[in-house]
């Protein structure tokens, strides 16, 4: 069956003639699609569980790039660093030949996994190969590879040995678009074009089968670049390279990015069902509400700068503070998804002062407040303006996240129906205990005693079903 059909077709005809109530009951039939998503509802095995569980992770891009930081000849590109190549400052040999200037000597993978861990990353996701094509491990199908540059030795490996030590688990970003391939194509507009992209189809397999052979610890791949016409075309092709992978490594993670249905619809399929195991449209971007989410697992990958993800000397406009990485954190673990947060290593692999601090903040937060974020998730009680609410998963137990402490130092917390509060106490100090007010059925507040606040803090409640919630004094108003 082809095209979507709307169950309320004739809805348009009846407008004028039907209440609103009758107009909402437009239902769109499901269409059977080839291509479309394989699963309904969330992944429920150990991997996906563990990923779900993560709270925090780093992103690294790593690159050619990192060599320019954003600039050429002096000249600043107004751009992310990542993508100088595609600016007309530089001609696209002379970026390509940077190659044989890769020579990162202060690259440290043990440092960045340490910096990592201290942060409080769960896993990390690392550039492969970015858009321009350069791989950073030593692919057996191009000569567009580390190996080829004054550096030689496997950068991916070393990245995955360091971080597996530590206990931080690996996902593999891959940009499908590759600016330095010769049968890379935006669109298939000729049959020249056709015949050199079923060459790169072949070419874009081997690399993804070469990086789970080569890496079987990885827990997943991150996929970049599959927005052009020219892959979006791929519905039958992707699809069977995505069940290939899977078929290799059971548990493979791969987000909502990788492949387009028939119809060319990326992210959501043509009935709206969420393409691969969780969504990877949070780019910069974060819910406002649970109900964006739409019941699906999900992550946030995030810039420290505006939208810098590869190595910029000048970083510009808002650079974000330590403290809105945190809050960041906790407002997406509130709506069950991971933060991401960018790192972009300089030229010679080492990590920049900025970034170091960062981390540092971050981790020495994470240390005292972790347990609010790990095997954490959407906790079903109202939003409120302190901060937000995370749950550990399993339990019954609660996590106040507090950022905006207000002037009457009462934090308002409105239960979900039968439920009770059985104790609430600070998270860094489990003597210091709060007696819930009760402000009305199901609402209390929690007074502070403390009023002046520099860093979000957490408090824990240890909550109950019952018949009734503690909130029974209360009497509705009768209007
Ligand atoms: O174009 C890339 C960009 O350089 C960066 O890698 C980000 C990371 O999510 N992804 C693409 C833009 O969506």
């Amino acid at each position: 069956m082809k095209g979507l059909i709307i169950a309320a077709l004739g809805l348009s005809l009846l407008t004028n003639l039907q209440p609103a109530s009758a107009q909402q009951v437009a239902v769109k039939e499901q269409i059977t699609l080839l291509h479309g998503s394989h699963r309904v509802g969330k992944r429920s095995d150990a991997a996906m569980e563990k990923w779900r569980g993560y709270g925090l992770g780093q992103f690294i891009h790593w690159g050619l790039y990192a060599i320019p930081g954003g600039a050429w000849n002096g000249k600043q590109y107004n751009g992310a660093a990542e993508w100088i190549r595609s600016w007309n400052g530089i001609p696209k040999s002379t970026y390509d030949s940077l190659n044989y200037s890769f020579n990162p000597t202060a690259f440290d993978a043990k440092a960045w996994a340490k910096t990592a861990r201290q942060m409080g990353a769960k896993y990390v996701t690392f550039t492969t190969k970015h858009h321009d094509g350069f791989c950073l491990w030593p692919s057996k199908y191009t000569k567009y590879t580390v190996k080829n540059s004054p550096y030689k030795k496997d950068i991916v490996k070393a990245v995955v040995d360091a971080y597996d030590q530590e206990g931080i688990d690996v996902i593999l970003y891959f940009s499908v678009m590759d600016w330095n391939h010769p049968d890379w194509r935006y669109d298939l507009k000729t049959k020249e074009d056709s015949i050199a992209f079923e060459r790169f189809k072949k070419f874009t397999r081997n690399q993804l089968i070469e990086l789970l052979t080569n890496y079987p610890t990885v827990k997943g791949l991150w996929f970049d670049g599959t927005w052009d016409k020219s892959w979006v075309k791929q519905a039958a092709f992707a699809d069977e390279l995505e069940t290939e992978m899977r078929k290799l490594r059971p548990g493979l993670i791969i987000g909502s990015r990788f492949r387009a249905d028939e119809n060319g619809k990326r992210h959501f399929d043509s009935n709206g069902v969420l393409m691969g195991d969780y969504e990877q449209g949070w780019e910069r971007k974060i819910p406002a509400k649970i109900e964006d989410v739409h019941g699906n697992d999900w992550d946030c990958v995030m810039t420290v700068p505006e939208n810098q993800w590869g190595y910029n000397a000048a970083w510009n406009g808002h650079i974000k503070t330590g403290n809105e990485l945190i809050e960041m954190t906790a407002r997406c673990v509130s709506m069950g998804g991971n933060f991401v947060l960018n790192f972009g290593p300089k030229g010679d692999g080492s990590i920049r002062q900025e970034e170091i601090k960062l981390a540092t903040e971050i981790g020495d937060w994470m240390k005292i407040n972790q347990e609010a974020i790990y095997n954490c998730e959407y906790a079903g009680y109202e939003k409120q303006d302190w901060g937000y609410f995370t749950k550990k998963s399993g339990t019954d137990k609660i996590y106040m996240v507090v950022f905006n402490v207000p002037v009457s130092a009462a934090l308002r917390i409105k239960t979900p129906p039968k439920t009770i509060i059985k104790k609430a106490y600070l998270l860094a100090d489990t003597q210091e205990v709060f007696s819930p007010e009760e402000i009305s059925g199901d609402e209390y507040f929690l007074h502070l005693k403390k009023r002046e606040q520099s860093k979000p803090f957490v408090i824990v409640l240890e909550t109950a079903k019952a018949e009734k919630g503690n909130g029974t004094k209360y009497e509705k108003a009768k209007i």
